[in-house]
């Protein structure tokens, strides 16, 4: 059966959180494709202050070279909030009808997750998993996981690492080489993003 990740974000920037929660889903689940899904405008953050083309091409940057990434421009095409439910029916119209999709969220998302449109049609229609952002989380995510209902929290390696952290080092003239994909970094200098 073909096993199709989906990671929807901001990725305002991308960073090696996401990129090593990605990475480390993919193996752990053995999915045959990782779809990072960049929104459009968010249904929690609204538009992004940084276009869509721009965190599209750093999600390329940070995971176009990766084996079994792809990264979709499906959400910037789409108008209004990009609910995942929504966007999720038509990925799904594009695979074979027993392809198993995963949703992969972070712990934020996680413990926000009882407020996504339709969740429960949403949790009915994909395997939604988790990841810990923070050390010592594990726990605490698979009760508030198992209360929610039929979400799975991987135990991972975790990045503690944000993109706002990003930014605000970046504004603040810090050095973030050891937070960011390097193709990302050198995107961002060159367009003097965040400055
Ligand atoms: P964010 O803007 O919070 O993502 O968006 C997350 C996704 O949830 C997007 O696809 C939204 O459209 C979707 N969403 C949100 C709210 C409601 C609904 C849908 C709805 O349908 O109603 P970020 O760019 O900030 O981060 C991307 C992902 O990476 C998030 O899941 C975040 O938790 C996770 N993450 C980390 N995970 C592990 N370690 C780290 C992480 N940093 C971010 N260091």
């Amino acid at each position: 059966m073909f096993k199709i990740g989906i990671f929807g974000g901001s990725f305002n920037p991308p960073h090696n959180g996401h990129v090593n929660i990605a990475v480390q889903a993919k193996e752990q689940l053995e999915l045959d494709k990782m779809i990072i899904m960049p929104t459009g405008t968010s249904p929690h953050k609204g538009k992004s202050a940084m276009g869509f083309y721009a965190r599209e091409n750093m999600c390329y940057l940070a995971f176009g070279h990766l084996p079994g990434f792809e990264v979709t421009d499906i959400e910037g095409k789409m108008s209004g909030n990009n609910y995942t439910l929504n966007t999720l029916r038509i990925l799904k119209k594009q695979y074979p009808k027993n392809a198993e999709f995963f949703l992969l969220i972070g712990a934020d998302m996680l413990y926000y997750f009882d407020k996504w449109y339709e969740y429960n049609k949403l949790m009915a229609e994909c395997n939604v998993v988790a990841a810990a952002r923070a050390a010592g989380q594990f726990s605490d995510m698979t009760e508030h996981a198992t209360s929610i209902g039929k979400i799975k929290v991987l135990n991972l390696k975790v990045t503690e690492v944000s993109s706002s952290e990003v930014r605000e080092k970046i504004a603040k003239g810090e050095d973030v080489s050891h937070l960011v994909p390097p193709k990302v970094l050198d995107y961002i200098k060159e367009r003097k993003y965040y400055i």
